[in-house]
């Protein structure tokens, strides 16, 4: 195990005995919802995925520690720092790491720590693509080489449209990435149940996902799996409204030239003002049904034999 490393002793113990564990990202706390209620979702997160069988490890960097399982404190932490934490992201770690320094895990590197530790099922609220204008920006986030490299199945609510979704799409298709739309055929879109986009295939049971999975893995094939579990029907936000809010967001970024690493928590935090609270119930409650389906398909995955 490599030093750097830091595996919680109720997570290591799950994963010696082969039960199922799902991991959880920190940039959502940190950077994707305000304090208080960022810590509030991700301590009912992880009692979500307890109530559903599993035992969950929110991931973060913490004094220079790759953290596979963090305290409640530590949630507590990470929240009341907000925008403070570090984003880390792929590049950011041989840095924050040599320095002692803290991090908040985007889905990128919470995919990379899963991974070291043995971790195969992530849950989360939405990932990072292809920006809109990618062709003039080349704003592509790290989350699509990742989900190409790194044996993580991520169970997330589709994309937001403050990206290119078809774009994002074509590029998880060339770098060969399975997209699944769980009960759909349609990507979802965040805080919407459509997109217009269709998926690569639709898997309906926990148990399926875990046997494509484990079919991926078994042949030796890398990267990852990207499962898309829409927004339940009660929560979904109507569709005007998110894209009156988005089209803003994104038009009030290229007036601040805002760009890099910057760029996708500034969006996220203009529609959330420009929605008000709507879009943080939405948010949480995408987020509760993401990880109820992560703790039942990392069962799933744990009850398969070789
Ligand atoms: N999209 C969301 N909510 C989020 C993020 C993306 O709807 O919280 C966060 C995730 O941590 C994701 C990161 O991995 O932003 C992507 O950032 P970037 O676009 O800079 O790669
Ligand atoms: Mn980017």
């Amino acid at each position: 195990m490599n030093k750097y490393l830091s595996v919680s002793p109720e997570v290591q113990e799950a994963l010696k005995a082969g039960k199922p564990v799902v991991a959880l990202e920190s940039t959502i706390i940190s950077h994707g919802m305000p304090y208080p209620q960022n810590v509030e979702t991700a301590l009912r997160v992880e009692q979500t995925i307890r109530d559903n069988g599993a035992v969950p490890a929110t991931i973060a960097i913490i004094g220079g520690k790759l953290k596979a399982g963090c305290t409640a404190e530590e949630i507590e932490y990470l929240g009341k720092k907000g925008q403070a934490v570090t984003k880390a992201s792929r590049r950011d770690l041989p840095v924050l790491l040599a320095r002692g320094e803290d991090g908040a895990t985007t889905v990128t590197t919470t995919m990379m720590i899963a991974a070291m530790a043995g971790i195969q099922v992530f849950a989360t609220g939405g990932i990072g693509g292809v920006h809109r204008g990618a062709q003039q920006t080349f704003d592509i986030s790290a989350d699509l080489e990742e989900l190409s490299q790194t044996p993580v199945m991520v169970i997330c609510a589709g994309a937001k449209s403050i990206l290119d979704l078809g774009l994002t799409l074509e590029y998880l298709e060339t770098k060969g990435v399975p997209v699944i739309g769980y009960g759909t055929d349609e990507l979802p879109a965040f805080y919407t149940r459509h997109s217009g986009f269709g998926v690569d295939y639709r898997i309906d049971t926990p148990e399926e996902l875990a046997a494509a999975f484990h079919a991926k893995t078994s042949c030796g094939l890398k990267g990852g799996m990207l499962v898309t579990n829409p927004i339940p029907e009660e929560y979904s936000m109507p569709a005007a409204t998110i894209n009156a809010a988005i089209e803003e967001a994104l038009r009030e970024a290229e007036q601040q030239g805002i760009h890099g690493k910057q760029c996708t928590p500034f969006l996220l935090a203009k529609v959330k003002d420009l929605t008000g609270g709507d879009s943080l119930a939405a948010n949480i409650q995408l987020v509760l049904n993401n990880a109820r389906l992560a703790a039942r398909t990392a069962a799933a995955l744990s009850g398969i034999r070789e």
